[in-house]
């Protein structure tokens, strides 16, 4: 049983994180940078260590001075929430060796998806459906032009193997535009993650981001929590997150589901993650990448099965045995992400003080959030003020909830996504469950 966990991380999901250890008797460290001395995870947590100035590669992306927090407050784990560190084996390692148990997968598990290529052939091997493409890495610009013409057939999009989350990706749709893609793919991956390597897949066009969410133990019990529906994003950047999917059928779940199985089992994955899938618009379904962490949007999924998925991350790394039964969704819940940023702006981030802040409540009203009046976002950070949550028995009553929610909400001095999400609420395809990941593209504000 851990007596006291170290938070690595700031924001709603350190307070989330705190909130479970709370009620199981877990004593809490936050940690926090001079810009966030003020933020509630600093007054939630029992205790809280500074490490280091506004910039994260001072404070939370930095590992000596966290490995120093924990070891001055005897923390005997280490909590790493999403983003920062969440991701990073060496991190997870430099824990192991000093024998604080990092919350989350071992750093060989972390690698095994890190690596796209390395995914994808762990994938082949268990028998999860990939999509087509190239056999690894690129060696040459011919060799691109090539299996574009002759094997998989345009559009092709060119990936970075160090890559995910969108980031250096670029589609290429005739011959003609293969030489610059491939340079440019080639450069940004270089820059962007210090590894030139990427590979080719067949694009798939207008498909939904449907993820599913897995838990396994250290005795090989795997198990899925269902799906989550993401394809409402902007930029690689999901706004809005669903479960169950509007998409879904019981049959496809139980595909999904056990490919899901089969994936983490490949890896004896140990905590909680999930399984990203590409969905076209026969049903079919594609391993895209797995993340091993606990995700912004695991709350929908916490909603509709009943479960309170941080104490299961938390027992699993305490060495517990999961069920290992898979859940349905029992209910409809939605999440709207609520970011300070300028909806009739492009999106372009708004820091700043919040002056006047009313939150929503009621039936059916969930908010994870970790900002109240007078607090600042400062600048440096993503641009999250929290989470809207709505959960009912059927998508259109989640969705008349989160619209009163929603207008419920006041938020005055920051720039917010709530006018955005007002009016998604009222639109008709979203409505009626009708679009995928090119939705936003179109979506025009009033
Ligand atoms: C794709 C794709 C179409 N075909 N791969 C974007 C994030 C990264 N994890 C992979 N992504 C995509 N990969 C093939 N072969 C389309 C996307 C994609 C996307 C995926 C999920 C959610 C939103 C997206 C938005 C644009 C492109």
């Amino acid at each position: 049983m851990f007596k006291k966990v170290l938070i690595a991380n700031r924001g709603e999901i350190a307070l989330r994180v705190i909130r479970t250890c709370r009620e199981m008797g877990i004593k809490t460290v936050a940690v926090y940078s001079t810009a966030d001395k003020d933020s509630l995870h600093v007054k939630f947590a029992d205790e809280a260590v500074c490490i280091g100035k506004p910039q994260s590669s001072d404070s939370y992306l930095n590992i000596p001075h966290i490995m120093a927090a924990a070891e001055i407050t005897n923390a005997d784990a280490i909590h790493p929430g999403y983003g920062f560190l969440a991701e990073n084996a060496r991190f997870a390692q430099i824990c192991g060796d000093h024998g604080i148990k990092f919350i989350g997968p071992t750093p060989d598990m972390i690698n095994a998806m890190g690596d796209k290529i390395t995914a994808k052939e762990t994938m082949i091997k268990a028998g999860v459906p990939v999509i087509p493409g190239s056999d690894g890495l690129l060696q040459s610009l011919e060799q691109a032009i090539d299996l574009a013409k002759n094997q998989v057939g345009y559009p092709v999009i060119l990936k970075a193997t160090a890559g995910g989350g969108g980031k250096g990706m670029r589609v290429v749709w005739e011959e003609s535009e293969m030489e610059r893609a491939y340079n440019t793919a080639k450069a940004e991956a270089a820059a962007s993650f210090k590894n030139d390597g990427i590979y080719m897949e067949k694009f798939v066009e207008e498909p939904r981001h449907i993820e599913i969410q897995v838990a396994g133990d250290r005795y090989g019990t795997v198990c899925h929590l269902s799906e989550r529906d993401c394809s409402i994003q902007r930029r690689h950047q999901k706004l809005v997150e669903e479960s169950p999917s509007p998409f879904m059928t019981p049959e496809l779940r139980q595909k999904m589901g056990e490919a899901a199985i089969k994936a983490a089992s490949a890896i004896n994955y140990e905590s909680v993650g999930t399984i990203e899938f590409l969905v076209d618009k026969h049903r079919n379904f594609y391993f895209m990448e797995m993340n091993t962490r606990i995700q912004v949007e695991h709350c929908v999924t916490e909603e509709v099965i009943n479960f309170d998925l941080i104490k299961e991350q938390l027992k699993i790394a305490m060495g517990e045995k999961i069920s290992g039964r898979n859940y349905e969704p029992q209910m409809y819940a939605i999440e709207c992400r609520i970011n300070a940023e300028d909806p009739y702006n492009d999106f372009r981030p708004s820091p700043g003080r919040i002056n006047t802040l009313h939150t929503p409540g009621g039936h059916g009203v969930r908010v994870d959030s970790h900002v109240y009046a007078g607090y600042v976002i400062p600048p440096y950070y993503d641009s999250m003020i929290g989470k809207l949550i709505t959960v009912a028995r059927t998508r259109d009553e989640a969705i008349d909830t989160m619209y009163r929610a929603l207008s419920e909400y006041v938020i005055e001095g920051v720039k917010t996504t709530i006018p955005f999400h007002l009016q998604l609420m009222q639109n008709e395809d979203f409505r009626s469950g009708n679009f995928n990941t090119k939705f936003l593209e179109s979506f025009k504000m009033k």
